[in-house]
Order: structure tokens, then sequence, then C-alpha cells
């Protein structure tokens, strides 16, 4: 008689929230509902979120992704990704005739709204965010070159050269961690006390709530997976604050395939969260395979309720035009 060896047990801490939120919706949505009442192809520059799997999922229904505005063809309708995009890339694309659809998400546009209103009441903008990602290249690029100034790290404010410490705003990248932005806005505000800003930063919601999330699991397993992009900030911040939190054997995964379950043998108690531009699914397939190989037992552990939905453009949601109320 053949036995199969009974599947040792394994507990997956599931964060709640984790995985989509409401300004990945909307950019995804802004995508299909384009598809769906201009036709294929639609143009999209840059990855719509940082997520292979829905950028594959989006293409297979007739999307096609740049990364700059030259490659988008005359005649056809391109969206702006999630993050946002410097004011010369609307600029160009009407300079054009193109049609766009802008997919940047409400909460990223807000603080561009806030940087145009700082520079033009005078104030020099100072802006945390990492160097080169989407997000803070289109917010930087709300005002002329050179306008504002970066800052990656508490050391890199001591090295600032302002024009006037007494006109001084800052404003956030959107998706960094919330506890080191606390600390190089502690140093901004330390060496220069008059410097104007949101009441915190501008992380949103969905970023410091799973990060919230994570922090609440990572002191409880022993290693913890998070299903996101090497190119997504809020997905490699969660690997940061898991770690953080006390779970040193934290990483990134894109998908099931990707992970080493010899690595994470012995482990009884695995964290499994998702960055903002990740699928559920992801996490589904993680947990399929862990169930192939463990007697699993899955915890949702969670620590805030989501209801917030962005509504879609209005080029999206206006009544199509039919052939019989246009004769
Ligand atoms: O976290 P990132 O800004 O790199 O972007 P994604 O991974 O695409 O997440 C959703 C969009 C975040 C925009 O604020
Ligand atoms: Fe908007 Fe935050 Fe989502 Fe970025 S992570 S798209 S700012 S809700």
């Amino acid at each position: 008689m053949h036995h199969t060896p009974a599947k040792p047990p394994l507990t997956i801490l599931l964060a709640a929230p984790r995985g989509f939120c409401a300004g990945v919706d909307r950019a995804i949505q802004i995508v299909e509902a384009a598809l769906d009442r201009f036709g294929p192809p639609v143009y999209v520059r840059h990855e719509i979120v940082h997520n292979r799997f829905v950028v594959q999922s989006l293409e297979a229904k007739g999307a096609v992704f740049v990364d700059e505005l030259d490659q988008v063809p005359d005649g056809v309708p391109v969206i702006f990704s999630a993050h946002g995009v410097p004011k010369s890339v609307p600029a160009a694309a009407t300079a054009r005739g193109l049609f766009y659809l802008d997919a940047t998400c409400p909460l990223v546009s807000k603080v561009h709204r806030e940087t145009e209103r700082h520079h033009a009441e005078g104030r020099q903008v100072i802006l945390i965010g990492h160097a080169g990602h989407p997000e803070v290249i289109g917010t930087m690029g709300q005002l002329p070159d050179g306008a504002v100034l970066l800052v990656e790290t508490v050391e890199d404010v001591a090295r600032l050269a302002v024009d006037d410490p007494a006109n001084l705003a800052y404003a956030t990248q959107t998706t960094l961690s919330v506890d080191e932005t606390a600390g190089i806005l502690a140093a901004l505000q330390q060496r220069f006390p008059a410097i104007a800003g949101p009441r915190r930063e501008d992380i949103c919601y969905a970023t410091t709530n799973r990060q919230l999330a994570v922090k609440a699991i990572a002191p409880q397993v022993e290693a913890l997976l998070v299903l996101g992009a090497p190119n997504s900030s809020n997905s490699k911040r969660l690997v940061e604050v898991a770690k953080g939190a006390g779970c040193t054997r934290a990483q990134l995964v894109q998908r099931a395939a990707d992970i080493d379950w010899a690595d994470l043998a012995g482990v009884a108690r695995l964290g499994i969260t998702a960055g903002a531009s990740a699928p559920e699914v992801l996490v589904e397939e993680v947990i399929a395979a862990a169930a192939s190989r463990y007697t699993v037992t899955v915890d949702e552990v969670r620590t805030a309720h989501e209801d917030i939905v962005f509504k879609l453009p209005p080029a999206l949601t206006d009544a199509k035009p039919t052939e019989a109320s246009a004769s």
C-alpha cells in the first residue's frame, strides 16, 4: 500500500488591506473602457501600473505599451499611466493633435496641483522621493526644469542649497515608507522651521494602510512574501517595512513560480501581502502552490477597511453618440 506522506502544516497570515488600490483600479478601467469605446489599438505611455501581469492582460485585449509619446502613431488614443506625467507630455500630445486620456491617480494629481500652487505663491518646492521614478519625474515636471529640489535621504537634507529658507514648501511621492519619510521630514522641518506643506506628507491612504497591515503580521511570521514587481515603489516599501517590523526573511516575488520552497523549509508561519499594483489572482496562485506542499490554514489579518473609489474621466462615461442621435 502506498501512503502519501502527510503534508506538514503551514499557517498563512494574509495582510489586509493588500493589492489593488483605487488609483490602480481606475487606471486599469480607463484602459479597458478606452478599448471598449474606441476599439484597439489603444496606446499606453509607460506600464499603466507596475505589474507585468496587468500589462500582459491588457495587451491581450489590444493595448500597446510604449515608453515615450513619440512611439505613438498619429490618430490613435493614448493613455498616460497612473504614476503621472510631466506637463510636457500632454503638451506634446496636444501639439500633435493626439486624443489622450490621463490615468494619473487623483491623489498624484493633487500633489501636482499643490506643487504648482506653492511655486505660484513664490515658494521653492522640495520633493521627497526617489530619483528616476516616473511619479517623481511627473511631479518635478509640473514646474520648469530645476525648480523642484529632490531629497531622497536625511543626509540629502543637510546638503540642500535653497534660495530662501523663509520661502519653502515640501511635497512627497505617494508610495514612500511612512516611517522613513517621517525622519526625512523631521530633518527638513528642523533645518527650515518655516517650510510649508501638507499636514503630514503626501503618502496615500493605500500605501499607509498596506504598510500598517504588513507591520501587524511581520512580527508573527518567520518569512513573508510581498507580491509585486521590482519596479513597484510601494511594493518594495512593503518588504522594507516587514524587515523593519521584525521579519528579516521578507522578499518580493512576482508570482508563485518565483518562490524557492526549499528556502522556506521549516517555516510554520508565512506572511503574504501584495503591492497596490499586484492582482489578487497572484496571491491566490501562491496560496494554491503552498497548499500543494503543506496543509494550509489561512488567517486574514485586517487592520483597515477601504471603500474609496475614483470616477472615470468624463470622456469614458459620457453617453456614446449613437447612429440615431448623430443623424
Ligand atoms: O508604487 P509605484 O509608484 O512604483 O507604482 P505601482 O506599483 O504601479 O503602484 C500603483 C501606482 C502608484 C501611483 O501612485
Ligand atoms: Fe493612487 Fe495611492 Fe494607488 Fe498610487 S498607490 S495609485 S497614489 S491610491
